[in-house]
């Protein structure tokens, strides 16, 4: 720790590093926290702040997307470091396997990658549909996969509406399916009257609300 005062000033600047997408950095204090004896959830927590926190820029013109895109290579990348560095995934997340997709007629998939980066550092299995993702396309993928979850991202007010007929015909092909939902234009109200089990407006919660779905059997 000698560089820091306290092990939290060591994760806020690991957590920074994302910010500064600066990879060699994050990888030293990677290493330095490990060290510290930090827990693999408390790490990758700071490593999605830090994400979430370089989101915000965009919101607020003070990053390009550009910019953004590499600090969520940075990201991506600190997060794989920590699930490939023993962290060890519980029941639910072994158990479980998520289709995730972006609904048609949307082609907004950076939401869907950072959920999507999320849930593999909690060790569950993903499979990824992409994009501009029809009804069938999805029904497929989960029948495909042998799907327990859906996770559905829509980020545009006109393509949030495509969100119901997935989850609709997901449910009367698939009883056991959970879906669970995000994007830009949507909230907890409107998932709820779309079907979702699940809401969760950013990557800080969305771990939390899919094992508390699966966990009440729904
Ligand atoms: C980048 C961008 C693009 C890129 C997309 C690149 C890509 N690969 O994603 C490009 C240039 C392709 C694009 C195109 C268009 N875009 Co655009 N775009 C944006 C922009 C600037 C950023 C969106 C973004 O990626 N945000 C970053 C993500 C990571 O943040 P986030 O949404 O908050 O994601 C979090 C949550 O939503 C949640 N979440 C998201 N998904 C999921 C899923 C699950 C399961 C869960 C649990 C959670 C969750 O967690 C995420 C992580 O925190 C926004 C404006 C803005 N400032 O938001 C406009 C914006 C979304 N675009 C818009 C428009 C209109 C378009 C176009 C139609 C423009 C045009 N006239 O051609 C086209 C689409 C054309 C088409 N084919 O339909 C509008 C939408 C307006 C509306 N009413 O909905 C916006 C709001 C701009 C604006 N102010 O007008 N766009």
């Amino acid at each position: 720790m000698s560089d820091f005062d306290s092990q939290e000033a060591l994760l806020t600047a690991l957590s920074e590093t994302i910010l500064h997408h600066d990879d060699e950095k994050m990888e030293h204090l990677l290493n330095a926290v490990v060290k510290e004896g930090v827990s693999p959830e408390k790490i990758k927590q700071k490593l999605i702040i830090g994400l979430e926190s370089a989101k915000s820029r965009i919101m607020t013109n003070h990053l390009s997307m550009a910019e953004f895109l590499v600090c969520l290579d940075t990201a991506i990348h600190g997060l794989e470091n920590v699930a490939l560095s023993g962290s060890r995934e519980n029941e639910t997340q072994k158990n479980n396997r998520i289709v995730i997709g972006v609904v048609k007629g949307d082609p907004h998939d950076l939401g869907k990658t950072i959920i999507e980066s999320v849930y593999r550092a909690y060790g569950y299995t993903i499979f990824d549909m992409g994009s501009n993702v029809s009804v069938e396309k999805f029904l497929k993928g989960i029948e495909q996969h042998q799907a327990t979850i859906l996770a559905i991202s829509a980020m545009m007010s006109t393509s949030t509406v495509n969100v119901e007929p997935i989850i609709h015909e997901a449910k009367k092909r698939f009883p056991h399916i959970a879906a669970i939902v995000g994007g830009a234009y949507m909230n907890e109200k409107l998932a709820t009257s779309y079907g979702a089990d699940a809401y969760s407006e950013n990557a800080l919660t969305v771990i939390e609300n899919t094992e508390t779905i699966m966990n009440n059997g729904r």
